[in-house]
C-alpha cells in the first residue's frame, strides 16, 4: 500500500513527462524482443511438487556497521555438497529482503520452472538493497537514495562474500548474476556493468531514475560485450519510468552492446516483474 502512495506520485510524475517529452514511447517498439505470456498458474503454488527452502539470514555489515538480513531460496533437490550458481535479486524504493517472495511469489515462480526442468539449479539470494542502519521504504525517494546506492559496497564486500562461506556456491564471474526492479534494477546495471570482473549475467526491470548513464558505467563498450553472458534490460509500456530503460536501450544500440530488450505490456507493477523473472531466469548459467 505504502509503495502504492509513494510510486504514484513518483511515477506518475514520470508519466507526465515521459509523455510531454518522448511521444516515440506511446508506439510500440518494434525493437523490443517479444516473449509469450506465461503460462496461467505460473505464479501460483502447485501441489505435490518438490519445493525449495527459503531461510533469512544475517550477516555483519562492514559497510553500514550492522548486522543485515538476506532471503536465501535454496532450490529442489539442494545438496551441500553440489556447488551452485547464485542469483542476487533486488528489490524497489518500498521493499526490502521480502519484496521478491511477497508481491512477486518469485520462490514460487522458481519452484514451478523447477517442476517443468526449465531452469538450472541455482541459489537466489533476496537482499535488502537499502544500506543503513534506519531507513524504512517510508522514508523519502531522496533519503532513500544514497542508502540504495551504498549497496554497492556492502554486497560486494560483505554479502557476497558472507553467501560464499556459508553456501555451497561456485565464486567466478559466470556464476553470480545481478537482477532487480526498479531501484534494484537501477543497482543491478549500475553495480553490473561497473563491476563485470564479479557478474556476467545483469538484469534491469522497470530501473528507476538511479540508473546511470551507459556511457559512464562502460568505459570499453566492445570489452563488456565480451564479458557479459546476458544483458536484459526490460520495462512495462505503461510504466512512468520507461524513458529510463528505452534511454539505456538506445545507448546500448549506440555502442552496440547486445543485450535483450523486452517491452512487457503493463505498468509499474508485479506483473511485470513477475513475467520477467519467469523469462529471466531460463536463461543464466547455461553453458556456453
Ligand atoms: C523516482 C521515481 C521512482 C526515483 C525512484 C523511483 C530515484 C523508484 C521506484 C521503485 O523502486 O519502485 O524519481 O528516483
Amino acid at each position: 500500500m505504502l509503495r502504492c502512495l509513494l510510486l504514484s506520485l513518483a511515477v506518475l510524475g514520470g508519466c507526465v513527462v515521459a509523455a510531454q517529452a518522448q511521444p516515440r514511447e506511446e508506439q510500440p517498439d518494434t525493437q523490443a524482443e517479444k516473449f509469450p505470456a506465461p503460462p496461467s498458474g505460473f505464479d501460483a503454488r502447485r501441489e505435490a511438487i518438490e519445493r525449495g527452502k527459503l531461510e533469512t539470514v544475517e550477516y555483519d555489515s562492514t559497510t553500514v556497521g550492522v548486522k543485515r538480513k538476506a532471503q536465501v531460496y535454496t532450490p529442489p533437490g539442494y545438496a551441500a555438497d553440489q556447488k551452485y550458481p547464485v542469483l542476487y535479486l533486488l528489490h524497489g524504493i518500498g521493499g526490502d529482503e521480502n519484496e521478491w517472495t511477497r508481491g512477486g511469489r518469485a520462490n514460487v515462480i522458481l519452484d514451478n520452472l523447477y517442476a517443468d526442468q526449465r531452469i538450472v539449479p541455482m541459489i537466489v539470494v533476496l537482499p535488502n538493497g537499502r544500506a543503513s542502519k534506519d531507513l524504512t521504504p517510508r522514508d523519502s525517494i531522496p533519503r532513500q537514495s544514497p542508502a540504495f546506492a551504498a549497496f554497492e559496497q556492502d554486497l560486494l564486500n560483505d554479502l557476497i562474500p558472507f553467501i560464499e562461506k556459508t553456501y555451497p556456491v561456485k565464486s567466478d564471474r559466470e556464476s553470480r548474476a545481478l537482477a532487480g526492479l526498479s531501484m534494484g534494477g537501477g543497482q543491478s546495471l549500475n553495480f553490473g556493468l561497473s563491476h563485470l570482473d564479479t557478474f556476467a549475467w545483469v538484469g534491469g526491470f522497470s530501473s528507476a531514475p538511479n540508473t546511470k548513464r551507459v556511457d559512464d558505467l562502460l568505459r570499453d563498450p566492445a570489452e563488456a560485450a565480451g564479458q557479459l553472458r546476458l544483458l536484459w534490460v526490460s520495462c512495462g509500456d505503461r510504466d512512468g519510468l520507461m524513458r529510463i530503460s528505452q534511454s539505456f536501450h538506445d545507448a546500448l544500440e549506440r555502442q552496440q552492446v547486445p543485450h535483450v530488450w523486452h517491452v512487457n505490456t503493463g505498468g509499474h507493477d508485479f506483473n511485470v516483474w513477475k513475467t520477467n523473472l519467469y523469462h529471466f531466469a531460463p536463461l543464466l548459467f547455461r553453458s556456453p
